[in-house]
């Protein structure tokens, strides 16, 4: 069987951007034909300055979110990475594996070194070696699919060199992954700059929609969402991209029956249907609004019983550490270290 997995760093509230990227599939589509696991990665939380009672709330409420959109523990593993050591075993060897150069060359890392520089902060080593990481994340349980938005599409490709390099080096040990991304909205922008991505880290947050956010608050930050020059509804990302992104959001929400669908509808007809930005503006709030509606409800009665929450973690623990041990050590092995006795 197939075996998939994804994750969710708790660095801020969860977005639409990471429903519409990445959560939305994992539910509709990925739990039910693959065996797959879902972590809140906290461990990549750290790299940055963090205040460590706010990482522990954010986790907590990333995994209620999780569920909330719908993943079933029947159906898939939910996990918190920092309960499942291995993945931080692993990911020393990959280090090991790595090269200075080619962690440079990511453009996460670029860019947001760039934006520490700019702020006059120093850098943690770890947002360099993050990358690592989330191979070791990866790699650690034979994951063959790893589906996630445009962003993180260039770290599956450094996975996957790396798990050939290892391979090549020491012998087959990883399966080497590929990256799945959703049909639309795999880069939803941020409603005040559409030629930035919607980042939960990103402040202020008036340009991003938050799943919490209520339908209110919603509606007035797609109405006051920024707009391009000229009154025609087109879609090009290129000279329209405040009006692209949000034909994109409408067509993620939008499924062809009037239902969410996992890959909704496609802009560029949708753009068609309006004369005005005004009415494009409205119709979107509304299928946010009534998209996240669901999710919203299951997250206010799961957030009151939140002993369910850590046990459905525990659990989620327990069967990941079971899949990744095996792997792991057979990386340790191949690389010449001693096993325990
Ligand atoms: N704006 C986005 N559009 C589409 N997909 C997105 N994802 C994130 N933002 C967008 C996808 O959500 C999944 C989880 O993301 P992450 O928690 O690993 O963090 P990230 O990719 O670094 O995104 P954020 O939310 O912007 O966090 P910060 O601000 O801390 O960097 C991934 O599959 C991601 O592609």
């Amino acid at each position: 069987m197939t075996r998939i997995f994804s994750g969710i760093k708790p660095t801020g509230h969860l977005t639409l951007g990471n429903y519409l990227g990445a959560l939305r599939r994992w539910v509709d589509v990925d739990q039910r034909r693959a065996d797959a696991l879902f972590s809140v990665v906290d461990l990549h939380a750290l790299t940055v300055e963090h205040d460590p009672a706010r990482v522990r709330r954010l986790s907590r409420q990333a995994a209620t979110l999780m569920l909330a959109a719908g993943l079933d523990p029947a159906l898939c593993t939910v996990f918190v990475q920092s309960h499942v050591d291995e993945h931080t075993r692993l990911s020393y060897l990959l280090e090991c594996t790595a090269t200075d150069g080619e962690l440079r060359r990511m453009i996460q890392y670029k860019e947001k070194s760039a934006r520490a520089r700019a702020a006059g902060e120093s850098l943690r080593f770890s947002l360099l070696s993050y990358p690592v990481l989330m191979a070791a994340d990866i790699l650690a349980y034979g994951t063959d699919e790893v589906p996630v938005g445009e962003d993180q599409t260039q770290h599956v490709e450094l996975t996957r060199d790396l798990a050939v390099r290892f391979n090549q080096r020491y012998g087959h040990t990883f399966a080497v992954p590929r990256a799945t991304r959703p049909a639309v909205a795999a880069r939803v922008m941020d409603l005040q700059d559409p030629t930035s991505k919607m980042g939960k880290s990103h402040e202020p947050g008036a340009g991003i929609v938050y799943l919490l956010d209520d339908a209110d608050v919603v509606r007035k930050k797609i109405m006051r969402a920024v707009t391009d020059s000229g009154r025609e509804v087109e879609y090009d990302r290129e000279t329209k991209p405040g009006i692209a992104n949000l034909l994109e959001i409408l067509a993620a929400c939008t499924g062809p029956s009037g239902q969410v669908g996992p890959d909704g509808l496609d802009p560029r007809e949708l753009a068609g249907g309006y004369d005005s930005y005004g009415a494009l503006k409205k119709d979107t709030a509304e299928a946010v609004i009534e998209t996240l509606r669901p999710l919203r409800e299951r997250h206010a009665v799961l957030a009151s019983d939140i002993g369910a929450v850590d046990q459905v973690l525990r659990d989620g623990a327990e069967r990941a550490r079971g899949l990744a041990r095996p792997v792991v050590d057979a990386a340790y092995r191949a690389v010449g270290l001693l096993p325990a006795a």
